[in-house]
């Protein structure tokens, strides 16, 4: 089914009720849930995100019963597969760790993809109360304003030496990525690397991305996250006039869960910025 045949802004408010009922969960229950280890001590899953996933699934699966679903606690390594249909990509709550710690920072995301595209994305943290939109053809929006918020001076070009990137540590801290993504930092922050501006770690990828789609953050780079992490947010910094290539150099056009991203906001010089950005890298990264 194409893009066109589907009601984008229907499944847009749609989403964005069940935002904010996933984030009334997610307030209630900050700081006071369980949490268990998935791959290791710093993958943890609460029973809240659970409980999120549930909801959501459950209720666009009576709304749209036609449409697939996938979604971060569902999915099974080797056996789920994002196919070309109308699917749901979900991460009932992105920066879990932050939710554990009561750090505002943890949202709900929401996307919305046909033929492998994001076309809707819904990121809400109900911490901050800020809501996310981004419709394929329709703009994107941050609490009802059009994003990006922030508009670089006339001239302006977007350089390494004077860019804000948004990184994150992941969940493996050791071997070829941990030492990749370590290396990597070093020599952005270097004087004889990229001497960039500095690093933001929000702790959520769909976080990192809105902020790239409000033009708050110059990058977002990472490895090791999922389409449910990214989905969201690819649309609705594509609607902001950004775009999301592949953490490894050369990838210009990566799926939507390839696991190594570089969201890039809009801007004079955003290519060169990207060749610059992969040239920096030490190593590649691999997942
Ligand atoms: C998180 C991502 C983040 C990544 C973390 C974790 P979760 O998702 O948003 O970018 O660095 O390891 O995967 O687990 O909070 O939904």
């Amino acid at each position: 089914m194409d893009a066109s045949a589907i009601d984008l802004l229907e499944i847009r408010d749609y989403l964005v009720e069940l935002a904010y009922e996933a984030g009334n969960m997610m307030t209630n229950m900050t700081g006071k849930t369980t949490f268990v280890d998935k791959a290791n001590s710093v993958d943890l899953v609460t029973e809240t995100d659970r409980a999120v996933e549930k909801l959501v699934a459950d209720k666009l699966s009576l709304k749209f019963p036609d449409f697939e679903f996938m979604g971060e606690e569902s999915y099974v390594p080797g056996v789920t597969q994002l196919t070309a249909k109308p699917t749901f990509i979900v991460d009932p709550i992105d920066g879990t760790t932050n939710f554990i710690h009561s750090f505002p920072y943890a949202c709900t995301s929401l996307g919305f993809a046909v033929g492998r595209e994001p076309v809707v994305g819904v990121v809400y943290n109900p911490f901050l109360k800020t809501l996310y939109t981004g419709v394929k053809g329709h703009g994107s929006y941050l609490n009802g304003q059009k994003l990006p918020l922030r508009v670089p001076p006339a001239g302006s070009e977007l350089t390494l030496q004077g860019a804000l990137i948004a990184i994150e540590w992941g969940t493996q801290r050791s071997g070829p990525n941990y030492d990749c993504k370590i290396n990597t930092f070093i020599k952005l922050a270097s004087e004889s690397g990229g001497m960039v501006h500095g690093f933001r770690s929000l702790g959520s990828a769909a976080m990192n991305i809105c902020a790239v789609a409000a033009g708050q953050v110059d990058a977002y780079w990472e490895g090791g996250c999922y389409a449910w992490d990214v989905a969201a947010g690819w649309i609705i910094l594509a609607e902001a006039g950004g775009r999301v290539v592949g953490g490894n150099p050369d990838e210009w056009s990566p799926e939507v869960d390839s696991r190594c991203y570089f969201a890039v906001r809009g801007g004079q010089g955003s290519e060169k910025f990207v060749k610059d950005f992969w040239k920096s890298m030490v190593g590649r990264l691999q997942y």
